[in-house]
Formats: structure tokens, sequence, C-alpha cells
């Protein structure tokens, strides 16, 4: 039976038959989470989508790298699409480095105590979200498309997923800004999915939205 639909259902049909056993037998609920480095605009993402969808927030968003240090996750977030429901939690992770220096934050006015502090937080919260990347369904990667893909742990992040077969899309965000480049990120990352957006003007957020539905 299951290979039968497989084989002759169109795509709306089994994106309707994957909803409803999604919401009305699978009792556990869709993890999607965003990760990326620190200021690329994950928070504001999140945020984004919370309000748009559900009217919540998820977190603080800061020029200052290193603002979310903790995992946060909204739950039993609804998005209404012509399928049916599609009902995820939503998971903001702390900004991924593979140092975090208490000197990064002195230009910020952040020093002494609380700058050790903000950085002993940030690495204990890059280390959770690494151990807790297995558990995600779906990843979010942001970029700040006006910067190098290549810094921080974008590489070893990709990596990582492609070997625990791990679904991501990589998005490219701030297109707002002049600076903005995102052929760059297409250059460094040919074969990946690529969504270019604005998380403060909500440019281009339905591609994102149309993405989720077709690939949750
Ligand atoms: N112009 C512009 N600024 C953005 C955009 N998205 C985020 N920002 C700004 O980038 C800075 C960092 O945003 P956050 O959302 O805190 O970034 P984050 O990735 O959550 O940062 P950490 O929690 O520190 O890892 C803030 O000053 C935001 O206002 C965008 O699409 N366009
Ligand atoms: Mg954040």
């Amino acid at each position: 039976m299951t290979d039968w639909i497989l084989k002759h259902a169109s795509n709306e049909i089994k994106l309707r038959l994957k909803y409803f056993f999604r919401n009305y037998v699978r009792r556990k609920k869709l993890k999607i989470a965003i990760y990326g480095s620190p200021n690329a605009g994950k928070t504001t993402l999140a945020n984004l989508i919370l309000k748009d969808l559900i009217n919540q927030k998820m977190g603080k968003v800061s020029k200052i790298p290193h603002e979310t240090r903790k995992i946060q996750k909204i739950e039993n977030v609804k998005m209404k699409t012509k399928y049916g429901n599609l009902f995820f939690n939503l998971i903001d992770t702390p900004g991924l480095s593979a140092e975090v220096k208490a000197r990064k934050f002195y230009k910020y006015g952040i020093r002494g105590k609380k700058a050790k502090n903000r950085s002993k937080e940030a690495m204990e919260g890059i280390i959770e979200s690494m151990a807790k990347l297995k558990e995600m369904d779906n990843i979010i990667i942001v970029m700040d498309s006006t910067k190098t893909p290549l810094a921080d742990l974008n590489l070893a992040l990709i990596t990582n997923l492609e070997v625990q077969k791990i679904p991501f899309v990589i998005v490219a965000n701030k297109i707002d800004l002049k600076k903005s480049n995102v052929d760059l990120i297409k250059s460094v990352f040919p074969e990946q999915k690529i969504i270019p957006l604005s998380a403060k003007t909500g440019e281009n957020l339905e591609e994102l939205y149309s993405h989720l539905i077709h690939n949750v």
C-alpha cells in the first residue's frame, strides 16, 4: 500500500499524508534548529518566524557577539500550509566559534569578570549545541552574507550534518545590506540549497517557508 502511494500519488497528496501522519499518528514533535556563526542573525530570524506565525519571541538580539549562550526553544509552533498544519519546535542556538576569548568583548565595553563569564558561558553553549545536533530533525544554517562564509565553524558544521545525514538549508542573511554577497556563499557551497533572506526586513521569508514545507 505504502509503495503504491509513493509511486502513484501526486506530491500534494504525499505532503497531505505526511502532515496527517505527523500530526495525528506520530507523537514526537519535529525539531527545527537554527545554527550558525555568532552575530549571523539567528535570533533575529527566530524572532521573525515566531512573530509571524504565533506572535511570540525567541530571545534578545544584539550587535555584541555571543548574545545567545544557551539553547533556547519555543514549542508547538504552528505553520498553516495548504497541505495541513505543520507543527514544530523551533530551537535557537549559541553562535558557533572554535574559541571565544574574553578580549573579544573589550571593544563592546565588556571587560574583566563579565568578559570572562561571557566567554565561558559561550563555550559551554557551543559544546552543548554541537552535542545536541544529532537530536535535530532539520537545521537552518544562518550565514551573514556580508562576511566570508569560511570563518568560524560553518565547514565543520556542514561536514558534521552530512555525516549524520541531518537535512539542512543555508540562509544567506542580511541581504538588505549593500555589502551582502550571496554569490560568494554560493561559490563556496555550490552543492547546497541557499536561500537569500533578510531577517531584519523579512524579505524572502516565504522562500524559506516553502523550503521547510516541502522538505521537513
Ligand atoms: N541589516 C541587518 N542586520 C541584521 C539582520 N539580521 C540580524 N541583524 C543584526 O545582526 C546583529 C546580530 O543579530 P542576532 O540575531 O543577535 O545574531 P545571532 O546570530 O543570534 O548572534 P549570537 O546569539 O550572538 O550568536 C544584530 O545587530 C541584528 O540587528 C539582517 O537581516 N539585516
Ligand atoms: Mg542569538
